[in-house]
């Protein structure tokens, strides 16, 4: 069943290629950034960033992760700019770690992961009429990523640790309103960009990645506090959520930029 997938050692992502073939293809993400290959380019414009602290309605643990939603039915909180040919709209933003502080980012730079990846799904809407139609399509989406390095307690962080003992289990949503998204951004807008896919089922090749260098902070407790989201739903057996992130993928030829020299 193709809502079987997930990342453990019977499910995880080894086994993605069986129900979903383009696991193997050749875009995939996410990679390993080696900083020294990404090209400069100048003309890559700076990224324009429109969030609104209006845009977020709810939050959902989804089994695998948890999700803070977006109004995506209007242009609330968007991105332009840097490699993106149109404006880009929030859908939603989401997190990826692991078992340890060690790894748990789905990126890498120079071989080097992070504790945890910050992921703000954005897509087309000039150009197709709903995040679905989007996926289907290589200029669709565009995901702006943050590194989470462990290091002091961030506040914006807190504001939605403090959302996540409403969703302790799979299917539970509740309301998140009045959060600027703009908070979990780092000082610096320097990027790196490639083309990529979705890091996880379905995998469509739809995304133009930009991914800041610089990370923000995230304390081990706030860490912890994902990994005590549990994965299935009130009444069946409470399994926390300890990994969601995808191993790296191979690069294929594909040329990283870089906003920065
Ligand atoms: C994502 C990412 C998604 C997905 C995915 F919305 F943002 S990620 O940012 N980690 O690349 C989805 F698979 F991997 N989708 C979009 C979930 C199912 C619906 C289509
Ligand atoms: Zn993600």
């Amino acid at each position: 069943m193709s809502s079987d997938w997930g990342y453990e050692a019977h499910n995880g992502p080894d086994h993605w290629h069986k129900s979903y073939p383009i696991a193997q293809g050749n875009f995939q993400s996410p990679i390993d950034i080696k900083s020294k290959e990404a090209k400069f380019d100048a003309s890559l414009k700076s990224l324009s960033i429109n969030y609104s602290p209006a845009s977020i309605k709810s939050i959902i643990n989804i089994g695998h992760s948890f999700h803070a939603v977006s109004e995506d039915t209007a242009d609330v909180s968007v991105v332009k700019g840097g490699p993106l040919k149109a404006t880009y709209r929030l859908n939603q933003f989401h997190f990826h770690w692991g078992p340890t502080n060690e790894f748990g980012s789905e990126h890498t730079v120079d071989g080097k992961a992070y504790s945890a990846e910050l992921h703000l799904v954005h897509w087309n809407a000039e150009k197709y009429p709903s995040f679905a139609e989007a996926c289907k399509n290589l200029d669709g989406c565009a995901v702006l990523t943050v590194f989470l390095q462990v290091g002091s307690a961030h506040s914006g962080l807190q504001k939605v640790v403090d959302a996540l003992s409403h969703i302790k289990t799979k299917g539970k949503q509740a309301a998140f309103t009045n959060f600027d998204p703009s908070t979990l951004l780092p000082t610096s807008k320097d990027y790196w960009s490639y083309l990529g896919s979705l890091t996880h089922p379905p995998l469509n090749e739809c995304v133009t990645w930009i991914i800041f260098k610089e990370p923000i902070n995230i304390s081990p407790d706030q860490l912890n506090q994902f990994r005590g989201l549990l994965s299935l739903a009130d009444g069946e057996k409470a399994t926390p959520i300890l990994d969601n992130h995808r191993p790296t993928q191979p690069l294929k030829g594909r040329e990283i930029r870089a906003s920065f020299s």
